[in-house]
């Protein structure tokens, strides 16, 4: 396991006496016993005795009974660990500061419940802080293998986190600019978002900020706004390349995830500016959700002079693409002679979105697989996902499939949807046809123009 950290990272020295202490905050819902003692045992090993003030456990109300007081007698015996028990469910963001409440330490360290943390977790994570307050800090997230759970390490170097515009957390590499920005390969990363459940922030610094939105419930969304705070706010938040901290990314969560989009409205209402509607227009239903009352944080944005998203766009995130919206071209993709099919695109596996085939489908309008974008330079954009796919036509065939987006946008990627409603393929000089695949089964597929009703095609923000 020594290759999990780099070379760099073993050589370091540091000044014990000089690094602020943590308190580590672990919250819970109903747990397995293995990988919850695993995360407990792994902090009190890794962690230099003079820098771990305590670590709390915040039990959310579970109701597994091996949480109660046989947790309580394994505790009994361990130095510096706390147990809380909520007295309802409160959701990880209200759990996580029912734990931060009481700390003592200098800086909050947040991890899952499902962690093993690594040789030389700690130390980087408080020097960090020590040296300035307002960068909040994460350790890169290894794989622990949710089968086996053995310790994968990760694969290569570490990477940042971004968003897609349904406000779904991403992974990506690290950018040219931010390589050039970094001054070795120990130095930390910038990213734009966390993936949320590991990282350390001074305890002032992170009340300053507003700690978290304590209207969000459950799961979900958390991530996104403190990441978009503590950009727009004034502070820093990076990915340390020497700190390593195994997580479990299990198959299915022990409960209902549903209020997560309720959590990115919030989010999305109090942090995105006029760019809220690209987020609504890729989740239609986003609208019904009732999310609560957003004022207090709202006039939290402005007691601390955030930064608007725009500025966040342009300085902290300039890779992702903003898309345009142009009003009538985007949405649904429909079909004028079958009425009620619309472009439909769903890849397999959402880390493998292009290279498979656009079919035609019920119209939904749940957006999210339907929703397409026309832009300006004349391409049919899928990005609802990151990264986004363009509308193809498949090498010396007629179906239509799903490429990367390039910066060029190559003869193959350029449609014209013109007035009368063909969609027409400059390359091939073809018009882009509904057809017939087989019993119930439709695809859009290049034919030659004629200007039928299923060679005509129209845009629809959502159903009516
Ligand atoms: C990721 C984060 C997670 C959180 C989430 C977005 C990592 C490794 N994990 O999902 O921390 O930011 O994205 O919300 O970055 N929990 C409660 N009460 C609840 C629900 C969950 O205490 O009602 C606990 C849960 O036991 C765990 C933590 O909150 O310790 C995060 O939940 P998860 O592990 O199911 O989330 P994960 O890793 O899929
Ligand atoms: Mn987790």
């Amino acid at each position: 396991m020594s290759t999990v950290r780099l070379r760099g990272c073993r050589e370091q020295k540091y000044n014990y006496e000089s690094l602020p202490t943590t308190s580590v905050i672990i919250a819970f819902y109903n747990e397995a016993w293995s990988t919850l003692l695993r995360t407990v045992y792994s902090v009190l090993e890794m962690s230099p005795d003079i820098l771990l003030e305590e670590v709390i456990l915040v039990d959310d109300y579970s109701d597994r009974e091996h949480l109660k007081e046989r947790l309580e007698a394994e505790l009994a015996h361990l130095p510096k660990v706390r147990l809380i028990h909520a007295t309802k469910r409160e959701g990880l963001v209200r759990a996580r500061l029912l734990g931060a409440s009481g700390a003592k330490g200098d800086v909050l360290t947040f991890l899952d419940c499902h962690c093993e943390c690594h040789e030389g977790w700690l130390e980087p994570l408080l020097q960090r802080i020590g040296d300035e307050e307002t960068a909040v800090v994460c350790p890169v997230i290894d794989m622990i293998d949710w089968n086996t759970f053995e310790y994968l390490g990760n694969s290569g170097e570490p990477q940042i986190g971004g968003f897609d515009w349904r406000l779904v957390f991403t992974w990506h590499v690290v950018p040219e600019r931010e390589r050039k920005r970094m001054r070795s390969p120990i130095d930390v990363i910038r990213s734009p978002t966390m993936a949320g459940g590991l990282f350390a922030v001074s305890k002032k610094y992170f009340q300053y900020l507003g700690s978290y939105d304590t209207g969000m419930e459950v799961w979900g969304g958390e991530n996104l706004e403190v990441s978009f705070r503590i950009w727009q706010c004034g502070g820093t938040l990076e990915t340390h390349p020497c700190s390593h901290v195994g997580h479990v990314f299990p198959k299915q969560a022990p409960y209902s995830r549903k209020k997560a989009l309720a959590n990115s409205v919030r989010a999305a209402q109090v942090w995105l500016d006029e760019f809220k509607e690209l987020f609504y227009h890729r989740n239609p239903h986003a609208r019904l959700e009732s999310f609560g009352d957003v004022t207090e944080r709202q006039q939290l944005r402005e007691k601390l002079k955030c930064k608007d998203f725009r500025w966040f766009l342009e300085n902290v995130y300039p890779e992702l693409h903003v898309p345009e919206d142009r009003p009538g071209c985007f949405g649904m993709l429909q079909n004028k002679g079958l009425q009620g099919l619309c472009f439909d695109y769903n890849p397999p596996d959402e880390n493998q979105i292009v290279g498979h085939q656009v079919i035609l489908y019920t119209c939904h309008g749940l957006g999210q697989n339907q929703f397409f974008e026309y832009t300006s330079r004349k391409e049919i954009r899928y990005n609802t996902h990151q990264p986004e796919g363009c509308l193809a036509v498949e090498a010396g065939g007629e179906s239509l499939v799903m490429e990367l987006c390039q910066d060029l946008v190559p003869e193959n990627h350029y449609f014209l949807l013109l007035s009368d409603g063909s969609l027409f393929h400059e390359q091939s000089k073809k018009c882009v046809q509904a057809e017939k695949k087989s019993n119930d089964k439709f695809v859009p597929l290049l034919w030659d123009c004629t200007l039928s009703s299923r060679q005509q095609w129209f845009f629809q923000e959502q159903m009516l």
